[in-house]
């Protein structure tokens, strides 16, 4: 990890939000509704290095009201924490200066929906926020800190297997070392892409690993800056390979969120989607993301053939004993809430060229297309790339092929023997759909109608409520509602 790159990160990350920060004195009010505390400038300027740790309570009874929390809770009858509920506890990380975590209300929120729950937001600074390195070093004190109120809550009756830590970046590391402290007897700790800065090397003593937790899982969307991209749960989701996030913007500082934060904070809005539950957001073991695009891996025998999903199923929906560690689940994402989206592998075979070629294949369903751009070569016949497409394998209406390139290559016809479309993972080992035999000219694209995937062919997809359903995989309902707003090009990973 280039750390003077994280450095400058930090510092734009920094510059930035000071120059939106209102200098506003903290307020401590116990009988309103309590709020994440701010870091103000006067504290920033005193470089007041002391850590404060504090807890906020949320439940169903007070989802818009979140109280403050803490030994004394215990003894007052006002307050809404129940410990024969499960609990959720949310730790955020690196702050800097000035800036609430506006997203922890938001997360809260969502496992209020899905499940009746103690959310236990904890809310730490440091005086100093600005400084990486300090706050990494403080890390320790707050997981400290945390068990002590989790040992607590054990007297009250709670029990650890009933505790699942959230930890966002620096977060998922103090939950996991909160992880170690219960020698690993804790429920479930999710990291939301865990920080890879002064990390990755570490001890797994230090940071976030299988061992914290009954379970341990984490989402990875930035592993290029400040995620880290080493495995550290028993499964670990790299949704779009884990570094570089569809729809975050690539080009430079457009927005500096989007520049800066954008592929950090993906897995965080991804995982508040699947606890939304709109569509499944289901994975695939596999070594790399190279091969798991070439659709090597296109099923979960590893997991006697249930694929993990994000969300709140119990081990992410995996039940095979011992749990394996280290797996590196991938997935692809469209760019916008709700992130689902179909993996379709695309199969093609053509004769062997004379000279290089492009061609350009589309899949659509209805208005949504994605499209992926092959460049063939005159030693390789056989072209397999997976793609992220809004609908189900079953929903495709057309497959186009178009000949590009052709002033730069001056090639001639292309003839296909195959094109193949397939769902990964593969459903009841369905075969794929093929199309056999066809040239694709020059200045003429061609383009293949699925009638026959669909049985009702008479209706066009997506319109009423009616329209029957074709064989999907169980829970693939990705359309209606949540149809992502970035249909067109959302295989942003696989087209290249
Ligand atoms: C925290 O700072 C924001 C500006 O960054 C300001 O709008 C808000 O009122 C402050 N909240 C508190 C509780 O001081
Ligand atoms: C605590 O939660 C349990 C289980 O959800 C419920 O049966 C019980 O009534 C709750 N107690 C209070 C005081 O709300
Ligand atoms: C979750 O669903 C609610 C309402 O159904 C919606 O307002 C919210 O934006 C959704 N959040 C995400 C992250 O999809
Ligand atoms: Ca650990």
């Amino acid at each position: 990890m280039p750390w003077d790159r994280t450095f400058i990160f930090c510092t734009v990350l920094l510059v930035y939000t000071v120059s939106q920060v209102v200098g506003s004195e903290e307020k401590q009010d116990d009988g309103l509704c309590a709020d994440l505390r701010n870091t103000t400038w006067q504290e920033y300027r005193q470089r007041q290095t002391k850590l404060q740790v504090r807890y906020l309570l949320m439940t169903r009874e007070n989802v818009d009201c979140p109280q403050r929390f803490h030994q004394e809770s215990f003894t007052t009858k006002t307050s809404h924490f129940n410990a024969s509920r499960p609990s959720k506890v949310i730790i955020h990380g690196y702050r800097a200066l000035g800036s609430k975590p506006l997203w922890v209300k938001e997360l809260a929120k969502a496992f209020l929906v899905a499940q009746d729950v103690n959310v236990l937001v904890v809310d730490w600074i440091y005086g100093a926020s600005f400084a990486y390195n300090l706050v990494v070093e403080s890390y320790k004190e707050v997981a400290l800190q945390i068990s002590v109120l989790i040992n607590q809550l054990q007297n009250h009756g709670c029990k650890l297997q009933s505790f699942h830590l959230i930890g966002v970046s620096l977060g998922a590391h103090v939950a996991g070392f909160v992880g170690t402290l219960f020698e690993g007897k804790l429920g479930r700790i999710t990291g939301l892409d865990p920080a890879g800065p002064l990390f990755k090397g570490a001890d797994t003593y230090d940071r976030l690993d299988p061992s914290d937790a009954q379970f341990v899982e984490a989402i990875h969307t930035d592993t290029d800056y400040f995620g880290i991209s080493i495995p550290v749960g028993h499964v670990d989701f790299y949704l779009n390979g884990g570094k570089d996030q569809a729809g975050c913007a690539r080009s430079r500082f457009p927005s500096m969120y989007g520049y800066v934060i954008c592929d950090h904070m993906r897995a965080l809005h991804v995982y508040m989607s699947a606890l939304n539950a709109s569509c499944p957001l289901v994975g695939i073991p596999c070594s790399t993301y190279e091969d798991f695009l070439k659709g090597n891996c296109v099923t979960c025998e590893v997991f006697q053939g249930a694929c993990p999903r994000i969300g709140l199923s119990e081990n992410s929906g995996i039940n095979v004993s011992p749990i394996p560690r280290e797996q590196k689940i991938f997935l692809l994402t469209t760019s916008s809430a709700p992130f689902c989206a179909h993996h379709i592998l695309v199969k093609l075979e053509v004769s062997v060229l004379d000279k290089s070629a492009e061609v350009e294949v589309t899949l659509m369903t209805g208005k949504l297309g994605t499209q992926l751009q092959l460049r063939l070569q005159t030693d390789t016949t056989v072209y397999r790339s997976v793609v992220a497409h809004p609908a189900a394998l079953c929903e495709l209406d057309s497959i186009k092929i178009k000949n590009t390139g052709v002033r730069l290559y001056r090639q001639g016809d292309v003839h296909v023997k195959s094109v193949c479309v397939s769902e990964v993972p593969r459903f009841r080992n369905k075969k794929p759909v093929c199309v056999n035999n066809f040239n694709v000219r020059r200045n003429a694209p061609w383009s293949h109608d699925f009638v026959q995937v669909r049985p009702a062919a008479g209706r066009p997809p997506g319109r009423g409520k009616t329209a029957p359903r074709c064989e999907c995989p169980p829970g693939a309902s990705g359309r209606g509602g949540g149809r992502p707003a970035a249909g067109r090009r959302s295989g942003g990973a696989g087209a290249r």
